[in-house]
C-alpha cells in the first residue's frame, strides 16, 4: 500500500513537472486587437495541450519594456514575446521594409511584402536562436493633428510622436521634432504637451482616445507595419512533438485571424474616430505628393545603407 501511494505521488509530480507555465510579454495594451489575438493564441495552445502548456500574457510592457522584449526572448528570460518588427531595422534593414512610406500601402501589398520578408528574416532571427511564430499587420497608418493638414509644410515645427527610426526620419524630413513614445504612453504624452501630432493606425488612435487631444485624422495609408511573435529556439526544441505541433498550429491560426482582425479594424476604428468627434478628411493630392516625395528620399537613404538581405526582400517584393 505504501508503495502504491508513493508511486501515485511520483506520478502526480511527474505530471505537474511536465506542465509548463510560460510568460509572454507584449508592449501593447489589453484593448489592442493584437493583444486580443495573442490571448486567443494562448487559449488555443492551452486547449490543444490539455493545459500542459499554459501561456500567461503580460501586456502594455508590464514585464519588459518594448526595447527589451527581443533580448529577453533571446536570453531565455521568457520563452516567447511580441514586438514591432521594424524596431529591429537597426540590426538589419530587412526588418524595416514594412515601415518605409509608400512601399506597401494595402493589405494585398503587405501580404506580398511579408511573403518576401519572412524567409529572409527567419534566417536572420535563426542566427540569434529565435524562430518567428506569426506576424500580423496594423491597419494602414494615418495622420492625427489639430486642424487640417493641407501640405507637408503644415507639419513643419510640430512635436511629432515616433515609434521607430523610420518615423523619426520622416518627422525630421518634414521639419517636425520627433519624440519616441510607446503606444501605451500616447495619451500622457499629448496631455503633457510632449507631442502634438502623430502617425499611427485608427486602432491605436481609438485605443488611446485620440479625440481627447487631436481634432483631425486623415488616412494617408502610407505604410502597413507589422508586429511579430518570436519564440526561443531552445525553448521550442524542449517541447515534446505534440506540444510543438500545437504551438505551430495555433500560431498559423493566429496569423490568419490577426490579418482579418486588422482589416476589420481599419474600417470600424476609422468610423469610431468619427463617432467620437474627430474630423476624418480625405488627404489632398498636394499632401500625398509631398508625402510621396519624403518616401522617395527615405528609400534613397534606405537603399544606400541596405544589406544584401534587405535588398533581397525588396527585390523579391518588386518582382
Ligand atoms: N500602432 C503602434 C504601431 C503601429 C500602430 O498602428 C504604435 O502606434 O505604436
Amino acid at each position: 500500500m505504501k508503495h502504491f501511494i508513493l508511486g501515485a505521488a511520483a506520478l502526480v509530480c511527474a505530471t505537474a513537472a511536465h506542465a509548463q507555465s510560460w510568460d509572454m510579454p507584449t508592449p501593447y495594451g489589453d484593448s489592442t486587437f493584437h493583444t486580443q489575438n495573442i490571448a486567443q493564441f494562448a487559449d488555443d495552445v492551452r486547449a490543444a495541450t490539455d493545459g500542459a502548456l499554459d501561456i500567461t500574457l503580460h501586456s502594455a510592457g508590464s514585464l519588459f519594456p518594448h526595447a527589451e522584449i527581443k533580448g529577453a526572448v533571446r536570453n531565455r528570460s521568457v520563452p516567447l514575446g511580441e514586438f514591432f518588427l521594424s524596431r529591429l531595422s537597426n540590426e538589419d534593414l530587412a526588418f524595416g521594409v514594412d515601415s518605409q512610406p509608400f512601399v506597401a500601402t494595402s493589405y494585398e501589398d503587405a501580404a506580398r511584402l511579408w511573403a518576401a520578408q519572412e524567409p529572409v528574416i527567419t534566417e536572420l532571427l535563426a542566427e540569434q536562436g529565435l524562430i518567428p511564430l506569426f506576424s500580423v499587420p496594423w491597419p494602414a497608418q494615418g495622420l492625427y493633428t489639430n486642424g487640417e493638414i493641407a501640405t507637408v509644410d503644415d507639419l513643419n515645427g510640430l512635436r511629432f510622436r515616433a515609434y521607430n527610426a523610420a518615423l523619426e526620419e520622416f518627422a525630421t524630413l518634414v521639419g517636425a521634432a520627433p519624440v519616441q513614445i510607446e503606444a501605451s504612453n500616447i495619451p500622457q504624452a499629448f496631455a503633457t504637451g510632449q507631442v502634438e501630432a502623430m502617425i499611427t493606425s485608427p486602432s491605436t488612435g481609438v485605443n488611446s482616445t485620440a479625440w481627447d487631444f487631436v481634432t483631425h485624422y486623415t488616412a494617408i495609408n502610407a505604410w502597413v507595419p507589422k508586429n511579430i511573435v518570436v519564440i526561443n529556439q531552445r525553448m521550442f526544441d524542449g517541447l515534446d512533438a505534440d506540444t510543438q505541433a500545437a504551438v505551430l498550429a495555433a500560431a498559423e491560426a493566429a496569423e490568419t485571424r490577426g490579418w482579418e482582425m486588422s482589416a476589420a479594424e481599419a474600417e470600424s476604428m476609422t468610423a469610431a474616430l468619427a463617432e467620437n468627434g474627430i474630423t476624418v478628411y480625405e488627404p489632398s493630392a498636394t499632401l500625398i505628393e509631398g508625402l510621396q516625395g519624403i518616401g522617395e528620399t527615405m528609400l534613397g537613404t534606405w537603399d544606400a545603407a541596405a544589406s544584401d538581405s534587405a535588398r533581397a526582400v525588396l527585390n523579391a517584393y518588386n518582382n
